[in-house]
């Protein structure tokens, strides 16, 4: 089957007034951020892709030893007709659970969703092409806030891989969890990807890998802010920084001002002392008590918990 069009819930004009948003709260705060979810334009998720195939960024390879061993598992206790994968970007370790389920059969729909139309396209396209009698819609959507809108009817599985979850704030995690499981109906399923809290000697040079791809990766936000509300950034000025905070334990990657910069932007003048940082991204770490606990307050009840042969990834089934 060809891949159906794409369905969007995300008009390009609600893009840009979030964008401007954020740029104008990030940027006005102290100490300055900027929400994760603007790297990804092209080349930001191709960056990503990238930062995947690094051997410092364990993450990925990680989730796939568990779905690899588990997606049959995880294809006979869920039963699903929906698969829904929230932030599918390429939708590459989706396959071993699509894999599973062809095997077992029942899975009529899959459902990736995204905020990058280019991701979107060739991942739904490259999955039609491969699962032939699988039906593909692929959905450009915000996953925070496009929940309530997701396919119903048929026993679904929301899947939400790579750790993404920890890209939201303790508040933020909540309130998502909440209203994923508000969309849900009891009998529906949760598959939720979660990197693990470790050793800082592991987990900082994932986000500091030495071919400095993760460096540009940050960078890539000003990229966007320059070209979509064109600011005046000069990236290059910039420097990565990750971090681990040890009483979080999260990872925050922030971008470094190497000299006083004046920055327009918007209607805003923005200034930057010398070594003044930016807060990018922050990457939460978990431990499988609070990953059920979590759970527990949104409403669901974990049922699986499986982790890679290291330890360092895990994958928690959970029943709405
Ligand atoms: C897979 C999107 C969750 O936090 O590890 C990779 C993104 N940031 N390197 C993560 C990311 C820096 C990533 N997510």
């Amino acid at each position: 089957m060809t891949a159906e069009p794409l369905e969007i819930y995300l008009e390009q004009q609600d893009v840009e007034r979030g964008l401007r948003q954020d740029v104008r709260t990030g940027l006005t705060a102290e100490p300055k951020w900027l929400p994760p979810k603007w790297f990804y334009d092209s080349r930001g998720s191709e960056l990503f892709e990238e930062i995947t195939r690094l051997p410092e960024y364990y993450p990925t390879r990680a989730e796939r030893a568990v779905l690899a061993r588990h997606a049959p598992d995880i294809a006979a206790l869920t039963g699903a007709k929906t698969l829904i994968e929230l932030g599918s970007g390429s939708s590459e370790k989706t396959r071993l659970l699509l894999d599973a389920f062809t095997r077992r059969g029942g899975l009529g729909t899959f459902v990736p969703l995204d905020v990058s139309v280019s991701a979107l396209l060739g991942s739904t396209a490259r999955i039609a092409a491969d699962y032939p009698g699988l039906r593909v819609r692929g959905i450009v959507g915000d996953f925070t806030r496009q929940l309530d809108r997701l396919p119903t009817g048929g026993r679904r599985l929301v899947v939400f891989l790579g750790g993404t979850i920890g890209n939201l704030l303790p508040a933020e995690r909540a309130e998502f969890l909440a209203a994923m499981r508000a969309a849900l109906e009891v009998g529906d399923w949760l598959l939720l990807g979660t990197d693990l809290v470790k050793d800082p000697s592991v987990v900082v040079p994932a986000y500091d890998d030495a071919a400095g791809v993760t460096a540009e990766f940050n960078r890539n936000v000003l990229r966007v802010i320059n070209r979509e509300l064109g600011a005046d950034f000069d990236p290059e000025a910039f420097a990565h920084v990750a971090r681990w905070d040890s009483e979080h334990e999260w990872i925050e990657m922030r971008l470094r001002a190497t000299r006083p910069m004046t920055v327009r932007v918007l209607d805003l003048t923005v200034e930057f002392a010398a070594g003044e940082e930016l807060r990018t991204e922050v990457s939460a770490k978990f431990r499988p008590a609070g990953i059920a606990a979590e759970l527990d307050t949104a409403g669901f009840t974990a049922t699986e918990f499986w982790t890679d042969p290291d330890g360092l990834f895990g994958v928690t089934l959970a029943r709405a």
